[in-house]
Protein backbone atom coordinates (compact mmCIF):
# COMPACT_ATOMS: atom_id res chain seq x y z
CA UNK A 1 0.00 0.00 0.00
CA UNK A 2 1.51 3.27 -0.64
CA UNK A 3 0.10 6.55 -0.45
CA UNK A 4 0.31 9.51 -2.38
CA UNK A 5 -1.18 13.00 -1.88
CA UNK A 6 -3.90 11.72 -0.30
CA UNK A 7 -4.76 8.93 -2.38
CA UNK A 8 -3.55 5.27 -2.73
CA UNK A 9 -1.75 3.72 -5.55
CA UNK A 10 -3.16 0.12 -6.17
CA UNK A 11 -1.31 -2.60 -6.41
CA UNK A 12 -2.05 -5.14 -9.70
CA UNK A 13 -3.62 -7.84 -7.90
CA UNK A 14 -6.30 -5.00 -5.74
CA UNK A 15 -6.34 -3.19 -9.86
CA UNK A 16 -7.58 -6.55 -11.04
CA UNK A 17 -9.76 -7.06 -8.17
CA UNK A 18 -11.69 -4.18 -8.46
CA UNK A 19 -11.66 -4.21 -12.10
CA UNK A 20 -13.97 -7.09 -12.04
CA UNK A 21 -16.48 -5.91 -9.53
CA UNK A 22 -17.22 -2.51 -11.90
CA UNK A 23 -20.07 -0.62 -10.84
CA UNK A 24 -22.67 0.80 -12.97
CA UNK A 25 -23.82 3.79 -14.48
CA UNK A 26 -27.27 2.86 -14.54
CA UNK A 27 -30.56 4.84 -16.04
CA UNK A 28 -33.91 3.42 -15.42
CA UNK A 29 -36.74 4.06 -17.95
CA UNK A 30 -37.41 5.05 -21.45
CA UNK A 31 -40.99 3.52 -22.85
CA UNK A 32 -39.40 0.28 -24.09
CA UNK A 33 -38.12 -0.76 -20.46
CA UNK A 34 -35.59 -0.42 -18.10
CA UNK A 35 -32.16 0.32 -19.36
CA UNK A 36 -28.85 -0.25 -18.06
CA UNK A 37 -25.81 0.89 -19.25
CA UNK A 38 -22.44 -0.47 -17.42
CA UNK A 39 -19.32 0.88 -17.17
CA UNK A 40 -16.52 -1.24 -15.12
CA UNK A 41 -14.63 0.86 -12.75
CA UNK A 42 -10.82 0.72 -12.09
CA UNK A 43 -9.82 3.71 -9.86
CA UNK A 44 -11.17 3.79 -6.76
CA UNK A 45 -9.47 5.51 -3.80
CA UNK A 46 -9.80 6.48 -0.02
CA UNK A 47 -10.85 9.46 0.31
CA UNK A 48 -9.98 12.04 3.19
CA UNK A 49 -12.96 13.63 4.76
CA UNK A 50 -13.11 16.79 2.40
CA UNK A 51 -14.00 16.58 -1.25
CA UNK A 52 -10.74 16.18 -3.27
CA UNK A 53 -9.90 15.49 -6.38
CA UNK A 54 -9.47 11.68 -7.70
CA UNK A 55 -5.43 11.52 -8.15
CA UNK A 56 -2.85 9.65 -9.77
CA UNK A 57 -5.37 6.75 -10.78
CA UNK A 58 -6.17 5.29 -13.90
CA UNK A 59 -9.53 6.54 -15.40
CA UNK A 60 -12.16 4.97 -14.99
CA UNK A 61 -14.28 3.34 -18.22
CA UNK A 62 -16.34 5.98 -20.22
CA UNK A 63 -19.74 6.28 -20.09
CA UNK A 64 -21.88 6.88 -23.32
CA UNK A 65 -25.43 8.35 -23.15
CA UNK A 66 -27.60 10.13 -25.43
CA UNK A 67 -30.57 11.79 -24.95
CA UNK A 68 -33.43 12.65 -27.41
CA UNK A 69 -35.19 16.15 -26.53
CA UNK A 70 -38.81 15.97 -27.98
CA UNK A 71 -42.40 16.03 -26.78
CA UNK A 72 -45.27 13.43 -25.72
CA UNK A 73 -48.02 13.15 -23.27
CA UNK A 74 -48.23 11.64 -19.88
CA UNK A 75 -51.68 10.60 -17.46
CA UNK A 76 -52.39 12.16 -14.40
CA UNK A 77 -55.30 10.90 -12.17
CA UNK A 78 -59.09 12.23 -12.29
CA UNK A 79 -57.86 14.11 -15.59
CA UNK A 80 -59.72 12.89 -18.30
CA UNK A 81 -57.30 14.09 -21.18
CA UNK A 82 -53.43 12.66 -21.73
CA UNK A 83 -51.18 15.45 -20.27
CA UNK A 84 -48.91 17.79 -22.90
CA UNK A 85 -45.46 17.65 -22.18
CA UNK A 86 -41.67 18.11 -23.28
CA UNK A 87 -38.71 16.11 -22.37
CA UNK A 88 -36.26 13.62 -22.60
CA UNK A 89 -36.13 9.83 -23.56
CA UNK A 90 -33.06 8.03 -24.02
CA UNK A 91 -32.00 6.80 -27.52
CA UNK A 92 -29.31 4.78 -29.05
CA UNK A 93 -26.21 6.40 -28.71
CA UNK A 94 -24.98 5.82 -32.89
CA UNK A 95 -27.64 5.74 -34.68
CA UNK A 96 -28.49 8.28 -37.32
CA UNK A 97 -30.86 11.15 -36.22
CA UNK A 98 -33.11 10.25 -38.92
CA UNK A 99 -33.70 6.46 -37.38
CA UNK A 100 -35.14 8.28 -33.88
CA UNK A 101 -38.12 9.64 -35.87
CA UNK A 102 -40.13 6.90 -33.44
CA UNK A 103 -38.87 8.84 -30.39
CA UNK A 104 -40.70 12.33 -31.86
CA UNK A 105 -43.75 12.79 -29.73
CA UNK A 106 -43.13 9.95 -27.75
CA UNK A 107 -41.34 11.37 -24.57
CA UNK A 108 -41.19 10.23 -20.99
CA UNK A 109 -41.24 12.17 -17.64
CA UNK A 110 -39.29 12.25 -15.94
CA UNK A 111 -36.28 12.25 -17.55
CA UNK A 112 -34.14 9.02 -17.09
CA UNK A 113 -31.99 8.64 -13.87
CA UNK A 114 -28.70 8.58 -14.67
CA UNK A 115 -26.32 7.27 -11.95
CA UNK A 116 -22.35 7.62 -12.69
CA UNK A 117 -19.25 6.53 -10.94
CA UNK A 118 -17.31 9.48 -9.47
CA UNK A 119 -14.18 9.92 -11.64
CA UNK A 120 -15.75 8.69 -14.74
CA UNK A 121 -15.70 10.00 -17.97
CA UNK A 122 -19.24 10.84 -19.01
CA UNK A 123 -20.32 11.33 -22.43
CA UNK A 124 -23.56 12.47 -23.00
CA UNK A 125 -24.90 13.21 -26.68
CA UNK A 126 -28.42 15.27 -27.29
CA UNK A 127 -30.33 15.23 -29.92
CA UNK A 128 -33.81 18.04 -30.95
CA UNK A 129 -35.97 16.05 -32.22
CA UNK A 130 -38.36 18.99 -32.85
CA UNK A 131 -41.76 18.63 -30.99
CA UNK A 132 -44.55 16.50 -33.14
CA UNK A 133 -47.53 18.44 -31.41
CA UNK A 134 -46.06 21.79 -32.33
CA UNK A 135 -43.79 22.18 -35.23
CA UNK A 136 -44.38 25.77 -35.54
CA UNK A 137 -42.32 25.83 -32.33
CA UNK A 138 -38.81 25.49 -33.46
CA UNK A 139 -37.16 25.35 -30.00
CA UNK A 140 -33.34 24.76 -29.28
CA UNK A 141 -32.77 22.54 -25.93
CA UNK A 142 -29.54 21.98 -23.55
CA UNK A 143 -28.80 19.51 -20.83
CA UNK A 144 -27.81 21.34 -17.83
CA UNK A 145 -26.45 19.49 -14.63
CA UNK A 146 -27.75 21.34 -11.78
CA UNK A 147 -24.75 21.64 -9.31
CA UNK A 148 -22.31 19.67 -10.99
CA UNK A 149 -18.87 21.66 -9.80
CA UNK A 150 -16.76 21.22 -12.39
CA UNK A 151 -18.21 22.52 -15.64
CA UNK A 152 -17.20 24.45 -18.44
CA UNK A 153 -19.37 27.13 -19.92
CA UNK A 154 -19.58 25.36 -23.19
CA UNK A 155 -21.06 22.25 -21.09
CA UNK A 156 -23.06 23.87 -18.64
CA UNK A 157 -26.31 23.78 -20.60
CA UNK A 158 -26.70 27.85 -20.40
CA UNK A 159 -27.59 28.75 -23.64
CA UNK A 160 -26.86 32.79 -23.39
CA UNK A 161 -23.71 31.54 -21.74
CA UNK A 162 -22.56 28.64 -24.53
CA UNK A 163 -24.68 27.11 -27.02
CA UNK A 164 -28.42 25.31 -27.27
CA UNK A 165 -28.95 22.44 -29.96
CA UNK A 166 -31.66 23.43 -32.39
CA UNK A 167 -34.06 20.93 -34.24
CA UNK A 168 -32.40 18.19 -35.96
CA UNK A 169 -29.22 18.51 -34.23
CA UNK A 170 -26.70 16.83 -31.85
CA UNK A 171 -24.39 18.33 -29.26
CA UNK A 172 -22.16 16.01 -27.24
CA UNK A 173 -21.89 17.39 -23.45
CA UNK A 174 -18.57 15.98 -21.29
CA UNK A 175 -18.87 15.48 -17.70
CA UNK A 176 -16.34 14.09 -15.33
CA UNK A 177 -18.49 13.79 -11.93
CA UNK A 178 -15.65 14.99 -9.43
CA UNK A 179 -17.91 14.86 -6.60
CA UNK A 180 -20.37 11.79 -4.88
CA UNK A 181 -24.15 12.72 -4.38
CA UNK A 182 -27.47 13.40 -6.03
CA UNK A 183 -27.82 16.12 -8.36
CA UNK A 184 -30.62 16.89 -11.15
CA UNK A 185 -30.20 17.70 -14.65
CA UNK A 186 -32.89 19.76 -16.58
CA UNK A 187 -32.71 21.62 -20.17
CA UNK A 188 -32.04 25.40 -19.31
CA UNK A 189 -33.73 26.72 -22.87
CA UNK A 190 -36.29 29.27 -21.92
CA UNK A 191 -36.12 27.51 -18.57
CA UNK A 192 -39.66 28.56 -16.53
CA UNK A 193 -40.96 26.71 -19.30
CA UNK A 194 -39.28 23.93 -20.61
CA UNK A 195 -38.63 23.10 -16.71
CA UNK A 196 -42.22 23.22 -15.81
CA UNK A 197 -43.16 21.38 -19.05
CA UNK A 198 -40.95 18.24 -18.34
CA UNK A 199 -37.45 18.57 -19.58
CA UNK A 200 -36.10 17.25 -15.98
CA UNK A 201 -34.38 14.49 -14.25
CA UNK A 202 -32.21 13.06 -11.57
CA UNK A 203 -28.41 12.36 -12.07
CA UNK A 204 -26.22 11.14 -9.02
CA UNK A 205 -23.15 9.68 -8.61
CA UNK A 206 -21.59 7.01 -6.87
CA UNK A 207 -18.43 7.88 -4.00
CA UNK A 208 -15.26 5.99 -5.65
CA UNK A 209 -15.59 4.25 -1.59
CA UNK A 210 -17.85 1.65 -3.09
CA UNK A 211 -15.32 -0.42 -4.05
CA UNK A 212 -13.98 -0.66 -1.11
CA UNK A 213 -10.52 0.79 0.46
CA UNK A 214 -8.63 0.05 3.48
CA UNK A 215 -10.72 -1.55 6.26
CA UNK A 216 -13.98 -0.38 4.38
CA UNK A 217 -15.59 -2.92 2.38
CA UNK A 218 -17.06 -3.20 -1.46
CA UNK A 219 -20.40 -1.96 -0.98
CA UNK A 220 -22.79 0.84 -1.42
CA UNK A 221 -22.11 3.91 0.24
CA UNK A 222 -23.67 7.71 -0.31
CA UNK A 223 -20.46 9.58 0.30
CA UNK A 224 -16.83 8.73 0.52
CA UNK A 225 -17.52 8.25 4.57
CA UNK A 226 -14.26 7.01 5.47
CA UNK A 227 -15.87 4.89 8.06
CA UNK A 228 -16.70 0.91 8.59
CA UNK A 229 -20.49 0.18 7.87
CA UNK A 230 -21.35 -0.85 11.54
CA UNK A 231 -20.12 3.31 12.20
CA UNK A 232 -23.39 5.38 13.28
CA UNK A 233 -21.38 8.12 10.58
CA UNK A 234 -21.55 5.63 7.75
CA UNK A 235 -23.68 6.03 4.89
CA UNK A 236 -23.98 2.28 3.82
CA UNK A 237 -26.97 1.61 2.25
CA UNK A 238 -29.10 -1.74 0.53
CA UNK A 239 -31.52 0.16 -1.47
CA UNK A 240 -31.78 3.45 -3.36
CA UNK A 241 -34.92 5.08 -4.71
CA UNK A 242 -33.92 8.67 -6.84
CA UNK A 243 -37.41 10.71 -5.84
CA UNK A 244 -37.34 13.87 -7.89
CA UNK A 245 -40.27 16.41 -7.07
CA UNK A 246 -42.22 18.75 -9.51
CA UNK A 247 -45.69 20.73 -9.13
CA UNK A 248 -47.49 20.62 -12.42
CA UNK A 249 -49.86 23.86 -13.86
CA UNK A 250 -52.04 21.77 -16.09
CA UNK A 251 -53.57 25.22 -17.33
CA UNK A 252 -49.72 26.15 -19.15
CA UNK A 253 -49.63 22.52 -20.45
CA UNK A 254 -53.38 23.13 -21.56
CA UNK A 255 -51.72 26.37 -23.39
CA UNK A 256 -48.79 25.39 -24.96
CA UNK A 257 -50.92 22.34 -26.67
CA UNK A 258 -53.54 24.61 -28.12
CA UNK A 259 -51.16 27.25 -29.58
CA UNK A 260 -52.08 29.20 -26.92
CA UNK A 261 -49.73 32.50 -24.53
CA UNK A 262 -49.21 31.47 -21.36
CA UNK A 263 -49.04 33.87 -18.50
CA UNK A 264 -46.10 32.45 -16.51
CA UNK A 265 -46.37 34.79 -13.37
CA UNK A 266 -50.03 33.41 -12.74
CA UNK A 267 -48.24 30.19 -11.90
CA UNK A 268 -50.57 28.10 -10.25
CA UNK A 269 -49.97 24.22 -9.87
CA UNK A 270 -52.87 21.43 -9.69
CA UNK A 271 -51.16 18.34 -9.45
CA UNK A 272 -47.86 17.51 -7.20
CA UNK A 273 -45.89 14.49 -8.87
CA UNK A 274 -42.91 12.03 -7.58
CA UNK A 275 -41.20 10.73 -10.76
CA UNK A 276 -44.08 12.12 -13.17
CA UNK A 277 -46.44 10.45 -11.60
CA UNK A 278 -49.10 11.33 -8.63
CA UNK A 279 -50.67 9.07 -5.99
CA UNK A 280 -51.41 6.50 -6.24
CA UNK A 281 -49.69 5.99 -9.94
CA UNK A 282 -46.65 6.42 -7.56
CA UNK A 283 -46.57 2.92 -5.78
CA UNK A 284 -47.55 1.18 -9.50
CA UNK A 285 -44.25 -0.66 -10.56
CA UNK A 286 -41.82 0.40 -13.15
CA UNK A 287 -42.74 -0.08 -17.26
CA UNK A 288 -46.29 -0.15 -15.37
CA UNK A 289 -48.25 -0.37 -19.14
CA UNK A 290 -51.00 1.85 -18.19
CA UNK A 291 -48.53 4.84 -17.53
CA UNK A 292 -46.51 4.38 -20.82
CA UNK A 293 -44.70 7.52 -20.81
CA UNK A 294 -44.29 7.25 -16.94
CA UNK A 295 -41.97 4.64 -16.54
CA UNK A 296 -40.33 5.09 -12.97
CA UNK A 297 -42.21 4.11 -10.22
CA UNK A 298 -41.63 5.47 -6.59
CA UNK A 299 -42.90 2.42 -4.43
CA UNK A 300 -40.57 1.92 -1.55
CA UNK A 301 -40.35 -2.17 -1.30
CA UNK A 302 -38.15 -3.04 1.44
CA UNK A 303 -36.83 -5.71 3.76
CA UNK A 304 -37.16 -5.25 7.60
CA UNK A 305 -34.00 -4.07 9.07
CA UNK A 306 -32.89 -2.94 5.31
CA UNK A 307 -30.76 0.85 5.25
CA UNK A 308 -32.09 2.78 2.64
CA UNK A 309 -30.88 5.81 0.64
CA UNK A 310 -33.64 8.22 -0.90
CA UNK A 311 -32.05 10.65 -3.20
CA UNK A 312 -34.30 13.38 -3.18
CA UNK A 313 -34.22 16.36 -6.27
CA UNK A 314 -36.61 19.27 -6.37
CA UNK A 315 -37.35 20.93 -9.78
CA UNK A 316 -40.60 22.53 -9.19
CA UNK A 317 -41.21 25.70 -8.17
CA UNK A 318 -42.25 25.45 -4.61
CA UNK A 319 -40.59 24.08 -1.16
CA UNK A 320 -41.62 20.55 -0.93
CA UNK A 321 -41.87 19.38 2.73
CA UNK A 322 -41.32 15.58 2.96
CA UNK A 323 -42.84 13.56 5.52
CA UNK A 324 -42.25 9.79 6.27
CA UNK A 325 -44.91 9.50 9.17
CA UNK A 326 -43.68 6.93 12.09
CA UNK A 327 -39.64 6.71 10.33
CA UNK A 328 -36.94 8.80 11.43
CA UNK A 329 -34.72 9.77 8.33
CA UNK A 330 -31.00 11.04 8.95
CA UNK A 331 -30.01 13.58 6.16
CA UNK A 332 -26.72 12.96 5.14
CA UNK A 333 -26.05 15.24 2.39
CA UNK A 334 -27.60 18.70 1.23
CA UNK A 335 -27.41 19.74 -2.81
CA UNK A 336 -24.45 16.68 -3.01
CA UNK A 337 -22.51 17.78 -0.44
CA UNK A 338 -22.10 15.84 2.73
CA UNK A 339 -22.76 16.71 5.94
CA UNK A 340 -19.70 16.33 7.43
CA UNK A 341 -17.32 19.29 8.88
CA UNK A 342 -13.58 20.20 7.83
CA UNK A 343 -12.40 18.65 10.54
CA UNK A 344 -14.73 15.30 10.35
CA UNK A 345 -17.63 16.50 12.57
CA UNK A 346 -20.51 14.64 11.97
CA UNK A 347 -22.98 17.19 10.65
CA UNK A 348 -26.55 14.95 9.23
CA UNK A 349 -29.33 15.56 11.00
CA UNK A 350 -32.65 13.12 11.95
CA UNK A 351 -35.67 14.31 10.98
CA UNK A 352 -39.49 13.36 10.04
CA UNK A 353 -39.67 15.60 7.81
CA UNK A 354 -37.17 16.83 4.78
CA UNK A 355 -37.87 20.39 3.72
CA UNK A 356 -36.49 20.52 -0.11
CA UNK A 357 -36.20 24.19 -1.87
CA UNK A 358 -36.36 24.44 -5.69
CA UNK A 359 -33.25 23.41 -7.79
CA UNK A 360 -32.47 21.26 -4.16
CA UNK A 361 -31.52 18.11 -3.74
CA UNK A 362 -31.34 16.01 -0.38
CA UNK A 363 -29.64 12.62 0.68
CA UNK A 364 -31.61 10.80 3.10
CA UNK A 365 -30.98 7.11 4.81
CA UNK A 366 -33.56 5.24 6.96
CA UNK A 367 -33.34 1.93 8.87
CA UNK A 368 -36.58 -0.13 8.20
CA UNK A 369 -38.48 -1.40 11.31
CA UNK A 370 -39.33 -4.46 12.12
CA UNK A 371 -42.34 -6.43 10.59
CA UNK A 372 -45.41 -5.60 13.02
CA UNK A 373 -47.58 -8.25 13.05
CA UNK A 374 -50.50 -5.96 15.06
CA UNK A 375 -49.74 -3.01 13.10
CA UNK A 376 -52.39 -2.47 10.31
CA UNK A 377 -51.38 -5.35 7.56
CA UNK A 378 -51.80 -5.08 4.12
CA UNK A 379 -51.20 -7.95 0.95
CA UNK A 380 -49.40 -7.57 -2.18
CA UNK A 381 -48.04 -9.91 -4.52
CA UNK A 382 -45.12 -10.02 -2.74
CA UNK A 383 -46.48 -10.97 0.76
CA UNK A 384 -48.01 -9.06 3.73
CA UNK A 385 -46.30 -5.61 4.49
CA UNK A 386 -46.76 -2.26 7.28
CA UNK A 387 -47.57 0.57 5.16
CA UNK A 388 -45.32 4.21 6.20
CA UNK A 389 -46.66 6.83 4.04
CA UNK A 390 -44.01 9.20 2.29
CA UNK A 391 -45.90 12.17 1.33
CA UNK A 392 -45.67 16.20 0.98
CA UNK A 393 -46.69 17.10 4.79
CA UNK A 394 -48.51 19.93 2.97
CA UNK A 395 -52.40 19.22 2.52
CA UNK A 396 -52.77 21.12 -0.96
CA UNK A 397 -50.22 19.01 -2.29
CA UNK A 398 -51.88 15.54 -1.66
CA UNK A 399 -54.52 16.20 -4.03
CA UNK A 400 -55.18 15.27 -7.49
CA UNK A 401 -56.53 18.87 -9.06
CA UNK A 402 -58.25 19.31 -6.14
CA UNK A 403 -60.88 15.90 -6.42
CA UNK A 404 -61.00 14.15 -3.22
CA UNK A 405 -59.08 11.86 -2.20
CA UNK A 406 -55.61 10.99 -1.11
CA UNK A 407 -53.32 11.81 -3.98
CA UNK A 408 -50.45 14.21 -5.33
CA UNK A 409 -46.95 13.75 -3.83
CA UNK A 410 -47.35 10.96 -1.97
CA UNK A 411 -45.85 7.08 -2.19
CA UNK A 412 -45.78 3.92 0.61
CA UNK A 413 -42.69 2.37 2.13
CA UNK A 414 -43.51 -1.54 2.43
CA UNK A 415 -41.75 -3.19 4.87
CA UNK A 416 -42.36 -7.39 4.22
CA UNK A 417 -43.16 -9.75 6.35
CA UNK A 418 -39.99 -12.05 6.48
CA UNK A 419 -37.24 -10.87 3.65
CA UNK A 420 -38.71 -12.06 0.63
CA UNK A 421 -37.11 -9.35 -1.69
CA UNK A 422 -33.80 -9.99 -3.13
CA UNK A 423 -31.06 -7.45 -3.52
CA UNK A 424 -31.57 -4.62 -5.61
CA UNK A 425 -29.96 -4.40 -9.09
CA UNK A 426 -31.10 -1.34 -10.00
CA UNK A 427 -32.03 2.23 -8.29
CA UNK A 428 -36.04 2.26 -8.04
CA UNK A 429 -36.80 -1.44 -8.10
CA UNK A 430 -40.05 -2.66 -7.72
CA UNK A 431 -41.22 -6.46 -7.35
CA UNK A 432 -44.56 -6.74 -8.75
CU1 LIG B 1 -35.80 22.52 -23.70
Amino acid sequence: METQGGSRRLTRREFLRLGGGGALALLIGGVTGMRALGASRTGPTLRPLAVEPLANLPAPPPVYIRLAATDGFIQLPGRARPLYMFGFIQVPFDAPISALDIYKGNVQAPAPIIGVDEGADVYLTLTNLGLAMRPDLDDSHTVHWHGFPNQTAVFDGVPEASISVPVGRDFPYFFRPRRAGTFMYHCHFEDVEHVQMGMTGIVFVRPAQNQGIGGIPPGKYAYNDGVPPGDPRSTAYDREFALLLNEIWTKAHDNLEAIQENIWPDYKPDYWVINGRAYPDTVRPNNDPDLPNQPISSLIQVNPGERVLLRFANLGYEQHAMQLTGIRMRVVGEDASFLRGPDGADLSYWTNTVYIGPGEARDVLFVAPPFDPDGPVYTDAVGRYNRYLLKNRNYYAQTNGGLPGLGGMVTEVRVYEGSPLPPQMIPNETYP
